[in-house]
């Protein structure tokens, strides 16, 4: 058994997340939360940038009934590296109302991603943030690409907005269906009509391959909560030019915040606000993350 601490300033996440007013429709999907360890079970990767506190599927499926969410997908965080044990412990627990985006490497053998895929992974993330991985080069990430593709998965990106550009001609180089998280991360005190998130936007029309998390109001916020009014016109911006290629998730349990941890009921209140229709809800909450991880179902 290895004990793990918390990074020191470590925020756990919420004790006690508020009912949320608003009532997500049946079959949400909160399509982007994680689970960490628990360490002394499944051990944290000796690669990591970060020690979190222990945060594991039993709490993570409290707060999805709490707060009425139907099913979850699970992102592999970079703290768990590329052993991706905990998450299949929760997919495998789950039954099929857990579907997971993993982390693996070129040389993982036919035998273990069909193993992975029959647990419920359905695609890799490919990390670029710098403060959290170190980024490889092009060719590591089109070598996993080979692997995965085959399967029906796709790709998972995060990066800060300034990668942006400088990525541009890998990520559109990327064959499959293409999901970046939190909207590439945009300045929300510039303009959404600016040249920053014009670009974000840009990606998103030129490529109908690409999707985009509209989570992560409390990571990307200035203004802070509850409401988070500076990253709602962005999310909404994206919600309603891009209704079928939208999806949204808690981020719980939050890693490396340092501002404010959220309340996630409060979370959920900003969802009509993103997506002010029940069919924009419908389409970001329950269509759009059934046909990318539960297609097989339907
Ligand atoms: C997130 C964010 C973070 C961490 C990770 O894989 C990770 O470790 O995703 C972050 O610190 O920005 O989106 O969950």
């Amino acid at each position: 058994m290895t004990t793990f601490t918390a990074d020191a300033g470590w925020l756990a996440y919420h004790p006690s997340p508020s009912v949320p007013a608003f009532r997500l429709p049946p079959g949400t999907v909160d399509a982007h939360c994680h689970v960490f360890g628990p360490g002394d079970e499944f051990p944290y990767a000796p690669e990591r940038n970060y020690t979190p506190c222990d945060a594991g599927k039993d709490a993570l499926f409290a707060l999805r009934d709490h707060l009425g969410v139907d099913r979850n997908v699970i992102v592999q965080a970079t703290c768990h590296g590329a052993d991706n044990r905990a998450l299949v412990d929760a997919l495998e627990a789950a039954g099929g109302r857990t579907r997971g985006v993993a982390t693996v490497r070129a040389d993982i053998t036919d035998g273990e991603l069909a193993d992975l895929h029959a647990a419920g992974v359905r695609g890799v993330r490919f990390n670029f943030v710098r403060r959290l991985v170190d980024p490889k080069p092009d060719a590591y990430y089109h070598r996993i690409v080979e692997r995965i593709a085959p399967l029906g998965w796709h790709v998972v990106v995060y990066f800060e907005a300034a990668d942006l550009a400088l990525r541009w001609d890998f990520l559109t180089s990327l064959p499959t269906t293409v999901v970046v998280d939190h909207m590439g991360r945009p300045d929300v005190t510039a303009p959404v009509d600016g040249p920053g998130f014009g670009l974000f936007l840009r990606l998103l029309r030129e490529h109908p391959r690409f999707w985009s998390k509209v989570s992560c109001p409390e990571r990307l916020t200035v203004s802070g909560p509850p409401g988070y009014d500076d990253v709602v016109p962005f999310a909404r911006r994206v919600v309603e030019e891009f209704p079928d290629r939208v999806l949204w998730g808690t981020d719980w349990p939050h890693p490396n915040l340092t501002s404010h941890m959220p309340d996630d009921g409060a979370l959920v209140d900003v969802i009509p606000r993103i997506a002010p229709t029940a069919a924009l809800q419908h389409a970001l909450l329950v269509a759009n993350p059934q046909r990318l991880y539960w297609s097989d179902e339907s």
